[in-house]
């Protein structure tokens, strides 16, 4: 396994998957997914991977199936130079959004990260409530927010934003970068160690992959200009990709997104919201909405100044869009999907164990 590890294999996933080390049983990293096909790193190197048509009829839905960053188990296919994914192992972070329109479905962006580089351009692109989407979102997954504020070159006055995003940002990172002039770029290549995992995510155009770039020595990705007219991206990057970077630590590319909704991020929102979330507890009602409830500790803070109204009504919003996006029979879900996960692992079990004794 001592070669998995720059690709970020660890004690946790061994332990996770079988209490011991899988002696000989095959694992790998997803490193891409393209149209349903994955492309997966082993001891062995690289291999497209194909999956099991078991797997794929079981999958209730996309958390089911492998994302990029994931540790699956593998088995060669007879006679041919690709592999079969027989079972993903657990995960220690999952970065999720929802995808677009109302009964959105749940897509997984990218599994086992570490950080993630919330990356907003500061030629107009930065927005604070849209960061405070994407710090909830992080913070459920289980990784650590870093801000990224790009192409720092093209904003005359940077400090009132990083201000901003200090503040909203927490106790999490915030840099400014700017990959053209080298700006800020070792920083970023400072918090980046062997076997560490960092996933990039933003809008079209804000400059993930001409970061990439700058961190890997080389163009390992394509990268294409903005429109003129508005700065907006054009999707050069089409897919997700993880890249091994030179001198140690691991980093995910993804294609730009146009909205990052929230799935069920209940604890992410607070997490992101600790001064909202703390004032709750103050709260007459424990189920207060902070919307028209007598008692409320949260209003009574807003009514006074001590919160700000717009990261008020964010939070109402981020939590009303989490609430509207869970399906009304999530119990039962949540439980089928429960009893699932716990059968898969021990049919993974199983298989880990064997090949370990071959
Ligand atoms: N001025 C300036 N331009 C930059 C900087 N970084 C990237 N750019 C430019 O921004 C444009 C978009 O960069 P990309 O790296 O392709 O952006 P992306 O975020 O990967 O976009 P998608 O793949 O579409 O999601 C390119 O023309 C880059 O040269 C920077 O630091 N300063
Ligand atoms: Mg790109
Ligand atoms: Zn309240």
């Amino acid at each position: 396994m001592n070669e998995l590890k720059e690709w970020g294999w660890s004690h946790w996933f061994a332990e996770a998957a079988a209490g011991e080390l899988p002696g000989h049983g095959a694992v790998a990293r997803v490193t891409a997914e393209l149209r349903g096909e994955y492309r997966v790193r082993s001891a062995g190197g690289d291999a497209t991977a194909l999956l099991t048509p078991r797997l794929r009829k079981e999958a209730l839905d996309r958390l089911d199936r492998p994302a990029v960053g994931d540790w699956v188990a593998i088995e060669p296919v007879e006679g041919g130079g690709e592999v079969m994914v027989v079972g993903i192992l657990p995960r220690r972070t999952l970065l999720v959004r929802r995808g677009a329109g109302r009964a959105g479905e749940v897509q997984p962006i990218a599994a086992n990260v570490d950080l993630v580089f919330i990356v907003m351009g500061l030629d107009g692109n930065y927005n604070p409530r849209r960061l405070e989407r994407f710090l909830a979102g992080v913070r459920e997954s289980g990784a650590e927010p870093v801000v990224i504020l790009s192409k720092c070159d093209l904003c005359p006055d940077i400090t009132p934003l990083l201000q901003e995003a200090v503040a909203l940002a927490q106790d999490g990172r915030v840099l400014a970068v700017s990959s053209l002039e080298d700006e800020g770029v070792a920083a970023v290549r400072g918090l980046l160690a062997p076997g560490v995992t960092a996933c990039f995510v933003g809008s079209s155009g804000v400059g993930k992959s001409t970061l990439v770039n700058r961190l890997a020595g080389g163009e390992v990705m394509a990268t294409g200009a903005v429109r003129e007219r508005d700065a907006k991206g054009r999707h050069t990057t089409t897919h997700r990709q993880m890249i091994l970077l030179p001198g140690g630590g691991i980093v995910i590319d993804t294609p730009g997104m146009r909205e990052f909704g929230l799935w069920q991020a209940g604890e992410g929102i607070d997490a992101a919201f600790p001064d909202i979330a703390g004032l709750a507890v103050g709260c007459r009602f424990h189920d207060c909405s902070h919307a028209h409830e007598p008692g409320c500790a949260v209003r009574a803070a807003l009514a006074s100044g001590e919160i700000d109204p717009a990261r008020y009504a964010s939070y109402l919003k981020l939590r009303k869009e989490e609430e509207d996006a869970v399906p009304r029979d999530a119990a039962a879900f949540q439980q089928e999907r429960r009893a699932k996960q716990r059968r898969i692992a021990k049919e993974l079990k199983v298989v880990l164990r064997k090949k370990g004794k071959k």
